[in-house]
């Protein structure tokens, strides 16, 4: 089913925990004998083992390249982009996947300012700035995949939540302007939007407090990781 994406390029944010790893694992299974696989987040020592997970259940076919990068600062995109080996520039999916909630379940008027801010420079600066840097080279040969992870809270607000989604109401009118900008090109821009994910959202979101994180799940049978990947592959 997925024959058509041997011999690509994929580029991966957030790839050592959740969706991302999870999607990085499935793209690696959908054409063992040929792809390049670049996996990036902030943790470079879980990115090496995501990375020979993968390569030893799909073996050396697959190339994965791990770099350290945080995407809420600009300058690490520019310098990320600036080095990146000549072989792998070509980049054909590009899957937007960082981003994290901050603060628990905070309410206005008590959101603290610095959740506000990295909310907003990982799910919407971050995204936008990863965007515009791989962009160039897809423009140049006119084809690529742009895939950003939007949320069902990008389209129906809660309460005590409201930072996070408005950040991810903005994915959502940034890549409804793009595939419009987009729409004379090979360039696709999609999203995936799930529901609730089991993966470590939630533990990053009560700042560790694992117990805050499983009361999340209580009563519902969330998504899987997997699940999610499956969709971002096909
Ligand atoms: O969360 P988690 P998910 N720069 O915490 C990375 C959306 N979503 O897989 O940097 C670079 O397991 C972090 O890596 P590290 C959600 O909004 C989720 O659930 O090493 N990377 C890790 O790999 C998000 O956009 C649910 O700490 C950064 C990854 O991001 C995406 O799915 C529901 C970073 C987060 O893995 C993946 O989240 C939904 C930075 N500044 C949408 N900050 C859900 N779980 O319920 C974080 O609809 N990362």
């Amino acid at each position: 089913m997925f024959q058509n994406l041997s011999g690509r390029t994929i580029l991966v944010t957030g790839a050592s925990s959740g969706i991302g790893r999870s999607t990085a694992t499935e793209f690696a299974r959908s054409s063992p004998n040929s792809l390049r696989l670049m996996l990036t987040a902030r943790r470079l020592d879980v990115l090496t083992e995501v990375a020979a997970e993968i390569k030893s259940e799909v073996g050396d076919g697959v190339k994965i390249l791990t770099i350290q990068l945080d995407v809420s600062k600009p300058a690490e995109i520019h310098d990320f982009v600036e080095r990146l080996p000549k072989e792998w520039g070509d980049i054909d999916v590009l899957v937007n996947n960082a981003g994290l909630a901050a603060g628990g379940m905070a309410k206005s008027p008590e959101i603290s300012p610095a959740h506000i801010d990295i909310m907003f420079a990982t799910n919407v600066t971050g995204l936008i700035n990863m965007t515009q840097a791989i962009l160039p080279t897809m423009l140049r040969r006119n084809k690529g995949d742009i895939i950003n992870l939007n949320s069902i809270a990008g389209h129906e607000a809660y309460p005590r939540g409201s930072i996070y989604c408005v950040t991810k109401s903005a994915v959502r009118s940034y890549s409804d302007a793009l595939r419009r900008e987009l729409i004379e090109t090979k360039i696709r821009v999609m999203e995936v939007a799930p529901g609730q994910v089991e993966t470590e959202f939630s533990v990053v979101r009560f700042g560790g407090d694992r117990s805050a994180a499983a009361k999340v799940y209580e009563g519902c049978e969330p998504l899987t990781p997997e699940d999610v990947a499956e969709v971002i592959v096909f």
